[in-house]
């Protein structure tokens, strides 16, 4: 094995396995320098010297920004590419026709063609990281070789890296064996591949995000969604909060949106001034492991410890909490930067400073009508700077579950909130949930397209067996969470947003908390349950009238029929595994309109 030259990058595990995979992956790419991380403080420095030195990072204003630095990506690299993200299992079936598929031993032969002397003349980094808290039997480990500083400096934000990865590998649990190498960056050359089977991913061609990061969609969701349905557990895109009410009662929800629709500024919601002595804390803001715990509760962890939050929009109105999360240590990928270490992007508080450079790197004219800021560009910043951390972000034991809520951005029919009749029918609303597409994954945006669970791009199996799976669960789940729909999104014909969204959402949220304890009303609607006006809590709130909330919440039967025809082409797609609990869910709603 290639000696380590550094004076960091020793702490080299026993583990054989470990070590045999680490030899066989260097003399496949032969880095010149093996760099066995630990996660130290120390390393950190050594490791933010080494970016800067080799133009990977640049400082940001230290006064302004302390252990603040800015990277700009490849500008062909700039957010998750679906077409290039591939499940390899024995079968096509397996993986389904909602996802690209390959064959393992195709695929590998490709990828290891692909790695061959790939990190000639750079350093490969091992990895080794926690998802989830210590000593939580939720929690899993992976192990990351890349040949990326930027991953190696973003992982160890978003997951418990180092010595403490190690120690978690169990005879039962192994570890996930990731590969990352940027090559050329090349879009041809781009392959985010995930081998359920074998534990692994290999993904080539890209340092961006969810396709470089490999803790987070490839192991969190579309790796983990398969060990969960596997053994019983559940691998959701979902963030994680706690409402804790006047009284001091906790209730703990599960939210699922689809990619850079607000899931970060949800979980850090800040209530309005009228609902004094409610409080919010995070848990995490984009993924959560679910599994049936004590008591007959599903239990819940948020396996990161980091946001790689969308940064656009952002501010101190939007999302102060964001905005404190990223005060110090953090990363910016793609924002703009001024001359003197600054960053700005468009919806900060303050406008554009003079001589901005655009995230290309390009002086920024604000009348060319270019974005200065990527609308995908990020802040990494570590939960531990979030002002409202919950407490139990750490807990080994996770959250028990009181309310799931799934959501996606409508502009029309979606009303503001519903509750599902059931489990089942909530399982329904879960499947069928559409969303206008989002910068954050490379393609159109703005259309409306069918994510279940806003799952669509990282359920790592065949998507009929995967609502099959949360079917299932209602068996292993004594007392179930309650399932609602939320849309923050609806327009009037004007197309103006009709709802405030952001920390009014807290009112929404109040109604939720109060019909998992049954302590408020709602009427039965053809979709599920609706708020009426007196349900909700208007203090402070005067803009919605009872008209606006009719807005708000109508059904209108003409969209409705449209939105069921929509939802077949997904259930088309992918018939043949669709549970038929669905088909008679989607039967009796045409019934009730
Ligand atoms: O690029 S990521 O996949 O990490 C972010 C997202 O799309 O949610
Ligand atoms: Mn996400």
């Amino acid at each position: 094995m290639t000696p380590t030259t550094e004076k960091f990058g020793n702490l080299r595990p026993t583990n054989p396995a470990i070590l045999e995979w680490v030899t066989h992956t260097a003399s496949l790419t032969q880095p010149d320098v093996i760099f066995w991380c630990d996660g130290s403080e120390a390393e950190k420095n050594y490791l933010l010297e080494q970016s800067i030195q080799q133009n990977i990072l640049q400082p940001l204003n230290q006064t302004k920004w302390p252990g603040g630095y800015y990277h700009r990506s490849h500008p062909n690299d700039v957010a998750r590419v679906e077409q290039c993200t591939y499940i390899c299992t024995e079968t096509a079936e397996e993986a389904g026709p909602t996802n690209n598929w390959a064959d393992p031993k195709e695929m590998y032969q490709k990828l290891y063609g692909l790695l061959k002397g790939s990190m000639r003349g750079r350093t490969m980094f091992v990895v080794p990281y926690l998802m989830g808290p210590p000593g939580s039997p939720l929690s899993k480990v992976g192990i990351e070789l890349t040949d990326s500083l930027y991953v190696v400096l973003n992982m160890r934000i978003m997951t418990r890296m180092g010595e403490v990865a190690y120690r978690h590998i169990t005879e039962e649990n192994g570890f996930n064996r990731g590969t990352h190498s940027t090559l050329d960056c090349h879009p041809e050359r781009r392959f985010i591949c995930h081998f359920p089977a074998d534990n692994a991913i290999i993904s080539v061609g890209s340092g961006y995000g969810g396709n470089a990061l490999l803790g987070k969609k490839c192991l969190a969701l579309r790796i983990g969604s398969a060990l969960g349905r596997r053994w019983g557990w559940m691998a959701e895109h979902m963030l994680l909060l706690c409402v804790e009410s006047p009284e001091g009662e906790k209730s703990y929800i599960a939210a699922a949106f689809p990619s850079a629709c607000g899931k970060t500024n949800f979980a850090m919601l800040i209530p309005p001034k009228s609902f004094e002595g409610w409080k919010i804390t995070t848990v995490g803001d984009d993924i959560a492991w679910m599994r049936p715990g004590p008591n007959g509760r599903l239990y819940a962890i948020n396996p990161e410890s980091g946001y790689f939050g969308v940064v656009p929009g952002t501010n101190m109105q939007s999302n102060p909490n964001a905005m404190r999360s990223m005060e110090k240590d953090t990363l910016f990928t793609n924002v703009a930067i001024t001359p003197d270490g600054d960053v700005w992007w468009e919806g900060k508080d303050n406008p554009p400073p003079k001589d901005l450079l655009d995230w290309k790197g390009n002086p920024w004219d604000p009348k060319s009508g270019e974005k200065a800021a990527h609308p995908n560009s990020r802040f990494t910043a570590p939960m531990y700077n979030n002002p409202v951390l919950a407490k139990e972000a750490d807990s080994p034991k996770g959250v028990p579950i009181d309310a799931i809520i799934f959501g996606g951005r409508r502009a029309t029919t979606m009303p503001l909130v519903f509750e599902a009749f059931n489990w089942t029918h909530g399982v329904y609303i879960g499947a069928t949930v559409g969303s206008e597409t989002t910068a954050a994954a490379v393609g159109v945006m703005g259309q409306v397209r069918r994510d279940p669970m806003a799952m669509l791009p990282f359920c790592g199996y065949n998507m009929g067996s995967y609502f099959r799976h949360w079917l299932n669960m209602r068996h292993h789940i004594a007392i179930l969470p309650r399932i609602f729909h939320v849309n923050w999104f609806r327009k009037d014909t004007e197309g103006n947003f009709l709802w405030p969204g952001f920390g009014e959402n807290m009112r929404v949220l109040k109604w939720i908390v109060q019909r998992c304890k049954n302590t408020i009303g709602a009427i039965e609607a053809p979709i599920g349950w609706m708020p009426r006006y007196q349900d909700l809590d208007w203090k402070g709130l005067p803009e919605i009238t009872p008209e606006k909330f009719a807005q708000l919440m109508k059904i209108d039967t003409k969209e409705w029929l449209h939105e069921l025809m929509l939802q077949d082409e997904l259930f088309m797609k992918i018939y043949t595994t669709l549970p038929k609990e669905l088909v008679y869910q989607r039967e009796l709603l045409i019934a009730r309109l």
